[in-house]
């Protein structure tokens, strides 16, 4: 179909979760003619964890959008060093594993908001990749010598000029020649081997939210811009939403607001509880703040409700 949309997510089973959300983010904010095609690439992950993201995509089908999911199993050949968290390298096999011509790929830890329409026919103009800058490609750039550094959460690709340019095998290669000076696995591998041939994108399509990027990029305009009015969320940094320790930035309430749209939306409480108990330990009012966000606390005539329980009069 010709308004298919063919988006590709690779969680392993400790993130299965979160690409329901991501998969509940695109749904609620796609357009009504957008046909979306979900390719989960699958390493291992439990009928459960598929169930549940099936339950995620029929969603869609209940508020009359047009979509699907497939899972595709995957091996990844061993020549990969296995230090690194494995899933993270599907991304550049997903030439091989998806017989069409075009795909988006996304990391499991963003959020979609708004229809990927405009993304997807973003023009490639003969580049292999499509890539937003990293926030740190500044100093990424000077580390690979490159002129251009992108983030590898948010990529679109040309499949079948991947596949005749030999990606994988490329991947290999360079992932041999160079394993110790790699940091960031796929991300670094991406940059080298399509040096040249990376298309950027509008910064808005992965506008990064993480716990140090804001203070410590803060001399990056473009990249604190692309979070006024961001399309596409990305949690970067170790210091994601679900992490009770994570502070909460002005994206944060995002992910749970999406999360109450999964089959995982029990979890909400939990994180929410670990949230408030890291709060109490360290002197924070920080969960109430997001309580208010996700609105599942509100103040009415005077008293706090949360998810509709009176919990206190206030002053
Ligand atoms: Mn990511």
């Amino acid at each position: 179909m010709d308004n298919e949309i063919h988006i590709c997510l690779a969680p392993d089973n400790a993130y299965a979760m979160h690409a329901g959300v991501t998969v509940a983010s695109i749904i609620a904010n796609a357009a009504p003619d957008d046909y979306l095609h979900f390719y989960i690439l699958d390493g291992g992950l439990t009928r459960e964890n598929k169930e549940k993201l099936m339950r995620v995509m029929a969603n869609a089908v209940r508020r009359g959008r047009a979509a699907m999911m497939e899972f595709v199993p995957v091996h990844i050949s061993d020549k990969m060093p296995t230090a690194w968290p494995i899933a993270a390298s599907y991304r550049l096999k997903i030439p091989d594993l998806i017989k069409v011509d075009k795909c988006l790929y996304l990391d499991s830890d963003v959020v979609v908001l708004r229809s990927l329409k405009v993304l997807w026919e973003t023009p490639l103009n003969g580049k292999t990749i499509g890539l937003v800058a990293d926030c740190s490609d500044a100093l990424l750039k000077q580390k690979w010598g490159l002129d251009f550094y992108g983030n590898s959460g948010v990529l679109l690709m040309d499949l079948k000029r991947y596949r005749r340019l030999n990606g994988w095998q490329k991947s290999l290669d360079f992932c041999q020649q160079n394993w110790e000076k790699i940091t960031l696995p796929d991300q670094d591998i991406l940059n080298n081997i399509f040096a040249g041939d990376i298309e950027p994108l509008d910064r808005r399509w992965n506008a990064h939210e993480g716990a140090e990027s804001r203070t410590k990029f803060k001399g990056n305009k473009a990249y604190l811009q692309s979070l006024d009015n961001p399309f596409i969320v990305h949690y970067i940094g170790s210091l994601k939403p679900w992490i009770s320790s994570a502070p909460r930035f002005d994206k944060t309430h995002f992910y749970f607001r999406y999360l109450l749209q999964t089959p995982w939306k029990g979890q909400v409480i939990w994180c929410f509880w670990k949230r408030y108990v890291w709060d109490v330990f360290h002197g924070k009012k920080e969960t109430y703040v997001l309580l208010f966000h996700v609105k599942i606390a509100k103040v009415k005539k005077g008293r706090l409700f949360i998810l509709g329980i009176p919990i206190k009069r206030l002053a």
